[in-house]
């Protein structure tokens, strides 16, 4: 269930980093005069670069991640490309870096510079998971915010609603329904169970169950056993396709289970 991300505010969001102008064999006049580093972070999936810091020789860095201004960045493209002032919101961050700008000029500095130390403060993901994350986007809070919650009150809980891209404060969003059909094949029928699974969380548990008689049968797990097969629905979701044969039954009834696990 945890999203491995973290988050940042005033009170856990320190970087440290120390360089150290070293010596080495280059050209007098082309030894590095100053640095400057560029916290560089990935938050919400989107790249942004801070401003810079000029290094101080024989300083050590210390800022505060949340006070430094950010600008559009994206290193897969450029590392010197950078855009306009942006506003990251730290609370989904799953990369963090630095690029140095080093300039060369007057015989002031060193021949090369070496970093001796980096490292951030931040709140583990853990804090946060994909459904607290989620039930936030929806300004769930209190009991509401519950997996057991139906604030909407439609019967699908929030757990429900979170595994199948449901609206668990619109009665009418329900979510991506599970559809099923009778499909022949290898001559023979079985049902085709099609249902909606979201991606990326691995505290999620999807599981088909089977019934026979409603009246005098009962419910048996099969987990994912009837699986044949999976497709990209969205950017959180996946369609997985099942068939249960129905060889020799004269009904079978198909339910849904969604569970997490911490
Ligand atoms: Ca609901
Ligand atoms: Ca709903």
């Amino acid at each position: 269930m945890e999203t491995l991300s973290a988050s940042m505010d005033a009170t856990n969001d320190t970087i440290n980093a120390q360089w150290s102008f070293l010596g080495g064999g280059v050209s007098p006049t082309a030894r590095i005069s100053s640095l400057a580093l560029r916290f560089v972070l990935r938050d919400n999936a989107g790249w942004h670069v801070s401003e810079p810091t000029t290094y101080v020789s024989g300083s050590a860095f210390s800022l505060e991640a949340t006070e430094l201004a950010y600008f559009g960045y994206d290193p897969t493209n450029s590392i010197v490309a950078i855009g306009t002032s942006e506003t990251p919101s730290f609370n989904e961050i799953d990369w963090v870096g630095f690029q140095v700008d080093a300039t060369r000029g007057p015989n002031t500095g060193g021949a090369n510079a070496g970093l001796r130390k980096f490292s951030v403060q931040a709140f583990p993901g853990s804090l946060e998971t994909a459904f607290v994350q989620w039930a936030n986007s929806f300004l769930l809070s209190g009991t509401n915010a519950l997996v057991s919650a139906d604030p909407d009150g439609d019967r699908l809980n929030n757990l429900y609603e979170f595994g199948l891209g449901g609206n668990p404060t619109n009665g009418n969003d329900t979510g991506i329904s599970p559809t099923y059909a009778v499909v022949a094949q290898s001559g023979t029928n079985g049902f085709q169970y099609v249902y909606p699974r979201r991606t990326g969380d691995s505290g999620l548990h999807y599981a088909l169950e089977l019934n026979p008689d409603l009246v005098s049968g009962s419910w048996s797990n099969i987990g994912t056993s009837a699986e044949t097969g999976s497709g990209t629905l969205d950017v959180d979701f996946e369609s997985v396709t099942n068939r249960i044969s129905t060889a020799g039954m004269e009904k079978e009834f198909i339910r849904l289970i969604i569970e997490q696990t911490p």
